[in-house]
């Protein structure tokens, strides 16, 4: 006997899952460049300054920015830094890339020098396509030889080399996220890893060439780059790309361009459930969350207010996305899901533990091989450091993290970094950094300190402490001063007596 697979519910009525090849395409670039050579008049993005550009617009453009990086010493396998607020420009920089077998490197604008330089010392990026003036003064300082242009790529023009020439197993990108520990490293995602991510999504929430999506999330992140972009892309869809989120924004671009998807943080629901307008969401056919816990209490509001069942799926950096509910059948709240199509997933029999396997999950770290070996098992399972169960029915619950991080907005927060920041400041004798719920935010980032006999640190003096040292979305939003903090008997906080 056969035991059907998790995944089998996410494929549409009538397609057997073992006839499915995710990595039929090879790569994304490959699978674009199909796209384009049809209907090249077919509008694809809009972005307020442009407008639309066309399937032929990406073709050709793509090809000229590839041939002006290639006409600056840019090779396969070297590394562009991309962050920029997110537009056409910035999308033709980044397909160009890839299209040239660069390895992209996302990074989020808000992080400060020292923050970049981590990324810079670690990633060793040629080049950089940045929008951002105190950033191009810092990297030429970190990396004088460094090519630093903006995401107009005005560099000289020169003739590209054949172009989406990869195999799926070469690298693509490389997305900086601490993973279970320590410092941030890069996962290396290859095009192999971006495609069945894509795929993936596009089977199981029926993406579809005629959908839209208002797409207000950044692009230097997964959610909104290996998501939002390449599944726009593979499907041969459309996108409204918003340099930034407000509910008007969102529901103004839905209303004007006819969307139908929209794919956000928990925080966008948040504030789009308190807008007047929320009833508007209802015009589209699909909306999704993830990158964080949409309570039940939200799912339920949203339901109340647009009739809308929002769609919740779970994903990581170093796996693109993992688990979703199942389009065809009920979007539970509390829960996100089944396993994607092409991800087979496990959960520890000791902690529960989310373990998982697929063609979306990546290569291992950056130049990192002890991380890497940390982070598979024997048999070659990723450990999400995510705790989960199934329900009833068989939906996985996201119960809890092993790893120590406080995701705020949608934007993680790994506490010992902005430990080790406090730590030198003058007042601050010891301190821990939690995570509060809050119903907005879904975490506030809370510092708990012990201060220097005598002194008392005010929560605005820590922050002006971190300026410059890290972005702004990691300062402690909530204080509590306290004589010690718990710890056992090895030394380390005990951060569940924190509350
Ligand atoms: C902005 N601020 C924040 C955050 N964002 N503080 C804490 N947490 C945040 N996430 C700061 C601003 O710097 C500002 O500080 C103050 O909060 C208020 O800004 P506001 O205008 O309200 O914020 P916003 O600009 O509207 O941004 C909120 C946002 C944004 C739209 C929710 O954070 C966002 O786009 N988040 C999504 C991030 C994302 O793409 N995550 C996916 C990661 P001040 O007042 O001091 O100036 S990928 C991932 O997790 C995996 C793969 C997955 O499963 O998706
Ligand atoms: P990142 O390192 O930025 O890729 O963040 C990945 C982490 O975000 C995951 O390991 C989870 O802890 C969390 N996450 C993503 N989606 C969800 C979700 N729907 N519910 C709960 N946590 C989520």
């Amino acid at each position: 006997m056969t035991t059907a697979r998790a995944d089998a519910v996410h494929f549409p009525a009538g397609v057997d899952p073992g006839d499915v090849d995710l990595l039929e395409e090879v790569s994304l670039p490959a699978a674009w460049a199909k796209r384009w050579a049809v209907e090249p008049s077919k509008p694809t993005l809009w972005d307020a300054s442009n407008g639309w550009a066309t399937r032929g617009d990406l073709a050709r453009r793509t090809k000229t920015a590839a041939g002006r990086l290639y006409g600056a010493g840019l090779r396969k396998g070297d590394r562009i830094i991309l962050s920029a607020a997110a537009s056409v420009d910035l999308v033709v920089a980044h397909v160009a890339a890839l299209r040239l077998g660069l390895i992209v490197v996302p990074v989020n604008g808000a992080y400060r020098r020292g923050e970049l330089a981590h990324i810079v010392g670690d990633a060793e990026p040629r080049a950089a396509v940045v929008d951002n003036h105190e950033w191009v003064r810092w990297l030429a300082e970190l990396a004088p030889e460094m090519t630093v242009v903006s995401p107009q790529l005005d560099l000289e023009d020169a003739a590209a080399p054949s172009l989406d020439q990869l195999g799926s197993r070469d690298p693509a990108l490389l997305g900086y996220t601490s993973g279970t520990t320590g410092v941030p490293k890069g996962a290396v995602l290859t095009h192999g890893n971006l495609l069945a991510g894509a795929d993936s999504v596009r089977i199981a929430w029926r993406w579809e060439p005629e959908d839209r999506l208002v797409l207000a999330l950044p692009l230097f992140h997964m959610h909104g780059l290996g998501v939002g972009l390449h599944g726009t892309l593979l499907t041969g869809a459309s996108a409204i790309l918003l340099d930034g989120f407000s509910p008007d924004a969102v529901l103004d671009a839905a209303a004007a361009h006819d969307a139908t998807l929209f794919f956000g943080v928990p925080t966008m629901y948040n504030r789009l459930a308190q807008s007047d307008r929320v009833a508007e969401l209802s015009r589209l056919r699909l909306c999704v969350a993830g990158s964080a816990p949409l309570s039940a209490d939200l799912h339920r509001r949203l339901e109340e207010a647009a009739g809308v069942r929002v769609l919740e799926r779970y994903g990581m950096t170093e796996t693109i996305m993992l688990v979703s509910n199942p389009y065809d059948a009920e979007h539970r709240a509390g829960t996100v899901g089944f396993p994607l199509p092409g991800v087979e997933m496990r959960l520890a029999p000791d902690s529960g533990e989310v373990l998982v396997r697929g063609p979306n999950v990546f290569a291992g770290y950056w130049r990192r091989p002890e991380a890497t070996e940390e982070a598979f098992d024997h048999e070659g399972w990723f450990r999400t450091g995510d705790l989960g169960e199934l329900d009833e029915h068989g939906y996985l619950r996201l119960r809890g993290r092993a790893k120590e991080l406080v995701i705020s907005g949608g934007l993680n927060v790994y506490p010992r970094e902005v430990e080790d920041a406090l730590r030198t400041h003058p007042e601050v004798d010891d301190v821990a950094i939690t995570g509060t719920p809050d119903e907005e935010w879904g975490e506030l980032v809370t510092a708990w300190v012990v201060a220097v006999a005598g002194k008392s640190p005010t929560l605005d003096g820590l922050r002006s402490h971190l300026d410059g040292v890290c972005a702004d979305f990691k300062h402690p939003r909530l204080l509590h001063l306290v004589e010690k903090l718990p710890r056992n008997a090895l030394g380390k906080v005990q951060k569940h007596l924190l509350a």
